[in-house]
């Protein structure tokens, strides 16, 4: 099975079983104010990785849940193989000797972090938490990291149909109920909107370099030169384009056999903008418009997004 450096699929079906045999009141827990999945995250795990110490050139990947994390990881993973000088999807690109870490950071068992030290450089890592519950030294260090935020629409959208699809979620009867709950801050890994604004605080960071799915959607080509310049990766054109092909839905989709098990089709479900349309009411639709207008709008990541190309109906 080609080696998948997010979602290992063991971890998913594990956490899967377990989640199977619980009530849903159980499924999450709250660390902080913050809710995050029983199965996959611990108290133990926040507490472990208080301590760890990041490397300069570790490589970052943040996003609010259902953003495209899994998407931009594939084009990062493809990245960091070329600045190694391997070929993206060879054998070769994958170090033998590499202990197998799940990339989600907060993802995992506690003794993860300590296993982390002896990863080689750069690491990889992706993150769904906000800023102010990742480890100090990571802003201390000036990582690079990758920010990647999506309307809050198509967001909320997905974030539906994975709740509903896997286990590891509390599912909702109707969209509406998961609507209510979407804007009254009881999703795991907390509020799309108090994300954003505090991820905002640090977006004029010269370390931090913010990305749309919708800018990745709409001129893939663009947006992987732009994230290889930002790590440093030169690229020839023929590199561009092979990491492109791999990330596009299409190939991510048919490959999600090898890299996501039994859950491709959960991961990766429909790929594209305004899917809200299908299912955002009149009454939904202002509601979130008010939301955005209060929270995010007037914000540097606020604008970033575009709200009305992307959110107006
Ligand atoms: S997760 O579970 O929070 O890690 O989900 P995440 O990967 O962040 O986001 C899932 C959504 O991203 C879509 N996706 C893609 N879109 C375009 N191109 C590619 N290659 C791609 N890969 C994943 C995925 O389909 C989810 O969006 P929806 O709207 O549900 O289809």
């Amino acid at each position: 099975m080609e080696k998948s450096r997010t979602n290992p699929v063991g971890l998913l079906d594990k956490a899967v079983a377990v989640a199977n045999s619980m009530h849903r009141d159980e499924l999450l827990f709250s660390y902080k104010g913050i809710l995050y999945p029983t199965t996959v995250c611990s108290p133990e795990n926040f507490k472990a990785f208080e301590s760890f110490e990041a490397r300069k050139d570790d490589v970052i990947l943040a996003g609010y849940p259902k953003s495209g994390t899994n998407w931009l990881s594939q084009i990062l993973t493809d990245l960091i193989a070329i600045s190694q000088k391997k070929t993206p999807g060879s054998e070769s690109s994958v170090n033998a000797e590499e202990p197998e870490e799940e990339t989600y950071f907060e993802i995992g068992d506690a003794g993860k972090y300590e296993r982390m030290t002896k990863l080689p450089s750069p690491r990889f890592m992706v993150t769904h938490l906000r800023p102010e519950n990742l480890p100090k030294s990571i802003f201390k260090t000036n990582a690079k990291i990758l920010l990647l935020i999506r309307n809050p629409k198509d967001v909320a959208t997905s974030y539906y149909h994975f709740s509903n699809a896997l286990a590891l979620l509390p599912s909702y009867e109707t969209w509406d109920d998961f609507f209510t709950d979407f804007m009254t801050k009881k999703m795991a890994w907390g509020s799309y909107f108090e994300y954003l604004s505090e991820w905002n605080k640090y977006a004029d960071k010269e370390n931090i370099m913010t990305i749309t799915y919708e800018e990745v959607k709409e001129n893939p080509a663009l947006s992987v030169k732009n994230i290889a310049t930002f790590f440093g990766i030169p690229l020839t054109e023929e590199q561009l384009q092979l990491v492109v092909e791999r990330s596009s839905f299409q190939s991510m989709k048919k490959n999600s056999d090898k890299t996501h098990g039994s859950f491709g089709n959960i991961f990766f479900r429909k790929g594209g903008v305004s899917d809200w349309k299908n299912l955002f009411t009149e009454d939904q639709n202002e509601k979130m418009d008010r939301a955005f207008e209060e929270h995010i709008a007037g914000t540097k990541l606020g604008k970033k997004l575009k709200y009305d190309l992307y959110c107006k109906a």
